[in-house]
């Protein structure tokens, strides 16, 4: 033995623990903000990734925090990361991962959770819950971490289970027990996993390609349906060739508006029932044949068997889900789309003149049926009147990230106001939700630095409401317009008993919501007139400075359930 091995102290190793590996890990591969609500387990979880340099945007109920994840998601092509406590923290924002993973928007909700060990006992831990039993049907997957040293492996699973193939929502359980555990640091850093390519190129098939092309080549009256699944893989050039070198119609889809501009001369957005009516064959990019598009079949769609579907999409189990796909191209869009350019060659033929000139006047002619009423200075405001001042606004600040929900305040919105860059509509998506509101608006400004500006029904607005809070501690670029209706789709439902209590579609009448911005040092304004109205809005858009436009509306000129009230069941007593 040496004189140096014998006076040589071993060094204590440095430890690291639970928290910071896991701030370490998403550190490592790309994810910088974390939308959450603290408290028991993860109060310092939060405070330690604030520490390490995070973007930590705390909410006032996790749902909110959850919706900002999914739409972060959605606009970075980057899991979104919502972080709640245990118990009904996790439940509240189980209901955006369930939403995330039906509109397919990439997330991770991360959740500490109580004593394994309790747990499974049914002892009665704090905020007990076998929580990833729970979230594992309603998300794309759940995994839990048990162990410091699998703490790599188990987030860099949770990025491509949410990232790859059709993206959506993952669970991530942490038990309190595993963040304060302690392992080697350098042992630490080394089990760390950097994902390489969490989404990599699906190429479709050279066959799927061509009969695709023969298909649209034979077409008489070809129509593209473009959907949010276009709009979130941000192939935008290639999705744009696409279009206009085939010179076929379009119509969009409400959160693929923008792809291309409204105003593109190939959109048939003002001409939808024609064109789905009467198209012979119809490429879909990125949408589903759910119930925003009848399904693909019935009466919207024109005589039965008047139409074969060509259907981009990276999920191969979407196709033939609702009618017969008779030219399917699996693979991601990017790639697709670009295969489909490579292959149309310079020569497309444009479709027959005759189809695209009838589309051509039916948009014109309802575009000019529709003009003058977006010009009325109505008081009280109209749907019109209120949505063409916003329009105008939109026109002349193009960049600016609209959020939109209610029901006549949505459906009225989505015909009304033009979108002129892609990812620039938000909305209630696939189910159709209440509550995505600040959430999304949240998150649309930390993600973009634009501004943002919320439409929103008074009921809407109403489940995400108190994160006025949240954007006037941030100080972010939102503006608020709460289309006020006194109610849910209009203000005038009377109880027909006579008895105290007003019908269930009826708010307080003329409430001051812009008084709910004032209380957390925003701007409040009550707008009666689109005039008032454009002000107020401009202003906000310009100062940046968050603001709640209370606009008040005409509590008789909406209509029950919007332009979706057919699928309300029919009750065969009530109606006299
Ligand atoms: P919309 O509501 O606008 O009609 P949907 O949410 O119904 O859109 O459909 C989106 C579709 O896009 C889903 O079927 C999903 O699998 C698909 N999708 C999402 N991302 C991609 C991608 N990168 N490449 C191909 N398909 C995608
Ligand atoms: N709860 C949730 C979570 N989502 C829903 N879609 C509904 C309830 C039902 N619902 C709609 O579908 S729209 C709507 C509700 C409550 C509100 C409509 O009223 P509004 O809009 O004030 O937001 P308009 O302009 O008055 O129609
Ligand atoms: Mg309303």
């Amino acid at each position: 033995m040496t004189e140096l091995e014998t006076v040589t102290e071993v060094e204590p190793h440095d430890l690291t623990d639970g928290f910071h590996l896991i701030i370490d890990a998403l550190k490592l591969n790309g994810l910088d903000t974390i939308y959450t609500v603290p408290g028991i387990p993860i109060t310092d979880l939060g405070r330690f990734a604030q520490a390490a340099g995070m973007r930590v945007i705390s909410f006032r109920h996790e749902q909110h925090a959850g919706n900002a994840a999914a739409m972060a998601g959605f606009l970075s092509k980057k899991p979104g990361l919502c972080l709640t406590v245990s118990a009904p923290g996790f439940l509240n924002g189980l209901t955006a991962l369930a939403n995330a993973t039906t509109n397919c928007f990439p997330m991770i909700l991360m959740s500490g959770s109580s004593e394994r060990e309790i747990i499974d006992l049914q002892q009665g831990d704090y905020e007990e819950m076998d929580q990833l039993a729970i979230a594992k049907p309603l998300c794309k997957a759940a995994f839990r971490i048990l162990h410091a040293e699998d703490i790599g492996i188990g987030v860099a699973r949770a990025i491509r289970a949410a990232l790859s193939g059709r993206p959506g929502g993952v669970y991530l359980d942490l038990p309190g027990k595993l963040l304060g555990q302690t392992m080697d640091a350098e042992a630490g850093r080394k089990s760390l996993v950097e994902v390489i390519d969490p989404a990599p190129p699906q190429i479709p098939s050279a066959g799927a390609v061509a009969r695709a092309l023969d298909l649209l080549k034979s077409a008489k009256r070809p129509l593209i349906i473009l959907g949010k699944g276009a709009a979130y893989a941000q192939a935008d050039a290639e999705i744009r060739g696409l279009v206009e070198k085939s010179g076929i119609p379009y119509l969009p889809m409400s959160m693929a508006k923008g792809l291309l501009p409204d105003t593109h001369p190939q959109s048939a957005a003002a001409a939808r029932s024609l064109v789905l009516q009467k198209s012979d064959v119809v490429m879909m990019i990125g949408a589903r044949l759910n119930w925003l598009l009848s399904h693909g079949k019935g009466k919207a769609w024109g005589p039965p068997h008047s139409k074969q579907f060509i259907q981009i999409d990276i999920e191969p189990r979407e196709m033939d889900s609702n009618v017969e796909i008779a030219a399917p191209v699996v693979g991601d869009i990017g790639s697709c789309v670009s295969a489909l350019l490579e292959a149309m060659g310079d020569n497309w033929d444009a479709p027959p003149s005759d189809w695209t000139g009838e589309v051509t006047e039916k948009v014109a002619s309802n575009v000019e049926r529709m003009a003058p009423r977006l010009q009325n200075n109505n008081v009280p405001m109209d749907y019109h009147g209120a949505l063409g001042a916003l329009r105008r606004i939109i026109k002349d600040r193009p960049d600016t990230v609209l959020v939109n929900e209610g029901a006549n305040t949505l459906d009225f919105a989505r015909s009304i106001i033009d979108i002129y860059q892609p990812r620039k509509r938000l909305d209630v998506g696939t189910w159709g939700v209440m509550g995505i509101g600040m959430g999304f608006a949240v998150a649309a400004a930390i993600e973009t630095g634009k501004p943002v500006l919320a439409v929103e029904g008074d009921s809407a607005f109403g489940f995400s409401g108190m994160e006025i809070e949240t954007i006037c501690r941030y100080n972010l670029p939102v503006c608020i317009v709460v289309f006020n209706n006194n109610g849910i789709y209009r203000g005038t439902d009377v109880n027909p008993t006579g008895g105290p209590d007003v019908a269930p579609t009826v708010f307080v009448k003329d409430a001051r919501y812009e008084l709910m911005m004032e209380a957390f040092g925003g701007r409040g304004v009550y707008a009666t007139s689109p005039d008032e109205l454009t002000r107020a809005v401009i202003e906000a858009l310009e100062s940046g400075k968050p603001t709640l436009v209370n606009a008040i509306i005409d509590e008789q000129a909406g209509t029950e359930s919007g332009r979706i009230g057919n699928l309300n069941p029919q009750s065969v007593v009530a109606k006299k």
